[in-house]
């Protein structure tokens, strides 16, 4: 069966999904995403995820053109008819068809919601065992003053250029740090650090993007009674870290054994992070939305 593809209401197959060369998507990069999974038909947190699109969307005064319950009936409708169990679903608003300059203004009413929905590619199954090497990229996170890297916007060349950064040294990820030197997230991925008996992640306020997964992790460690703190910290907190993880939508929870070719505790994903990544699986088969 060919893939449908949701674009504005309307269900095409891949070949005849397309929008316009004006869209201001394409253009400038104006709109906003979100990046979900669906469990064996169960979305994992798709009221979190509906509510940060149009936090996001408010945040570049975006106005999308449906009520959040409306959505995620297009979301759940466009899963029924793709006869995906366990799916990734890419949701997208542009600000639309606008002429050649960058004036939201003239794509008044013309906001493009498109929703694909498909298979889940994941990192390979050996790094869930053996643990992921990232870096510190040179590139810096966006400043909060300059595009808050709290709104999944359709602008990742920031990301792009760390991510890149990784790929030319043959690794995955990279950590992002701000003008400070603090350690924000990874390119698409939020960071952990574990030390003793506590669960450490950075701030909000350090600039990154309040990952659904995050708060996954963060309930699970209140739940279980792990001592858990937002707090800003440096690289070097890291290297002398006993664990280190790292948590999104497409990875879930990767542990990670080296930074910067340091070797993290004791070079094995850490009991902590193992017991975590347990726990977010069975959080994934009851915490959803039924399709
Ligand atoms: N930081 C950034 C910059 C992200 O893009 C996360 C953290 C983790 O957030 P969630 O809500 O997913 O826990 C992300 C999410 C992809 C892809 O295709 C990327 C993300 C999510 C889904 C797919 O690369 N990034």
């Amino acid at each position: 069966m060919s893939p449908k593809i949701y674009i504005n209401g309307k269900l095409y197959s891949k070949k005849d999904a397309r929008i316009s060369i004006f869209d201001h998507g394409l253009l400038y990069g104006d709109g906003v995403f979100e990046g979900i999974r669906s469990y064996n038909r169960l979305v994992f947190r798709l009221n979190e995820h509906i509510d940060r699109l149009y936090e996001s969307a408010d945040a570049i005064m975006l106005k999308i053109p449906l009520k959040k319950p409306e959505m995620i009936k297009a979301v759940t409708n466009t899963l029924r008819k793709n006869k995906l169990k366990n799916a990734y679903i890419r949701l997208i608003v542009t600000r639309g068809i606008g002429d050649l300059g960058l004036d939201p203004r003239k794509c008044k009413g013309n906001a493009r919601i498109i929703i694909i929905t498909d298979k889940i590619a994941l990192y390979p199954d050996k790094f869930y065992k053996k643990g992921l090497s990232i870096i510190t990229a040179r590139t810096q996170q966006n400043s909060i003053e300059a595009l808050r890297p709290g709104i999944k916007s359709l602008n990742y060349l920031n990301n792009i250029l760390a991510k890149l950064e990784a790929i030319n040294v043959g690794l995955e990820e990279a950590i992002m740090l701000n003008a400070k030197g603090h350690v924000t997230e990874c390119t698409g991925d939020n960071i952990f650090i574990v030390r003793g008996h506590t669960v450490y992640t950075p701030p909000e306020s350090v600039g990154l993007l309040k990952g659904i997964t995050r708060s996954a992790v963060i309930d699970i460690a209140r739940k279980k009674r792990i001592r858990f703190k937002k707090i800003p910290f440096t690289c070097s907190k890291i290297y002398s870290a006993d664990e280190c993880f790292l948590t999104g939508t497409a990875a879930e929870i990767i542990p990670v054994i080296k930074v910067d070719k340091k070797i993290i505790g004791s070079g094995d994903p850490g009991k902590t992070t193992l017991m975590l990544m347990e726990e977010f699986h069975k959080l994934t088969k009851r915490d959803g939305v039924k399709y």
